[in-house]
């Protein structure tokens, strides 16, 4: 059984960034939405006590009949647990960790190209999907875009930091405007969770 993790901070604690109205709707409707179908599709299957994890990456050997419902629902767990992880308290400078900051700049060459680059890729992404951090099997940093609620774990990679771009992460307070969020929502990362993935 999979479980709707508890927000590690108050539904207004993102706000002007991400309003209590999103938060609410976003956790206790939407991703508590995914974990239900995902359990409804995982039930009586051997997949059923497994973690997210472990079944995203072996999606192939899940009864064929249940592969697309666990790829959309249990993607959305496993993507929507590690996003409220790596949010915290708004802060207008926010920068990362010494060894985040370190790492991203061997990879991306700054702190502000990585910052673009992935912000681009978010926003680009055309229709829903998330932009991501991930780090390959091999140890090496990677940016790109999964549409709908593919996780990384699909390809074998691990998510490190990941930015929703639903409209319904998003549309309440910033209509249209992708690009604002996405630019706004740097100000929530939290840079010492994050640094426990590297
Ligand atoms: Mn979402």
């Amino acid at each position: 059984m999979l479980d709707l993790p508890k927000l590690p901070y108050a539904y207004d604690a993102l706000e002007p960034v991400i309003s209590r109205k999103i938060m609410e709707l976003h956790h206790d409707k939407h991703h508590a939405g995914y974990v239900a179908k995902a359990n409804a599709a995982l039930e009586d299957t051997e997949w059923a006590d497994k973690s997210i994890e472990e079944i995203l990456k072996n999606l192939s050997k899940l009864p064929k009949d249940k592969q697309t419902a666990v790829r959309n629902n249990g993607g959305g767990h496993a993507n929507h647990t590690l996003f409220w992880k790596i949010m915290r308290i708004p802060q207008e400078n926010n920068e990362p960790t010494r060894t985040v900051r370190a790492a991203l700049e061997k990879t991306f060459g700054s702190f502000e190209k990585f910052k673009t680059q992935l912000s681009e890729t978010a926003v680009g992404q055309f229709g829903s999907g998330w932009g991501w951090l991930v780090k390959k099997s091999d140890g090496s940093l990677a940016i790109y875009a999964t549409a709908n609620q593919d996780s990384p774990y699909l390809t074998g990679d691990t998510p490190i930091l990941g930015i929703d771009v639903w409209e319904h992460a998003y549309y309440l307070d910033y209509l249209n405007d992708r690009a604002a969020y996405a630019e706004k929502w740097w100000q929530v990362v939290n840079w010492d969770e994050v640094e426990k993935s590297f």
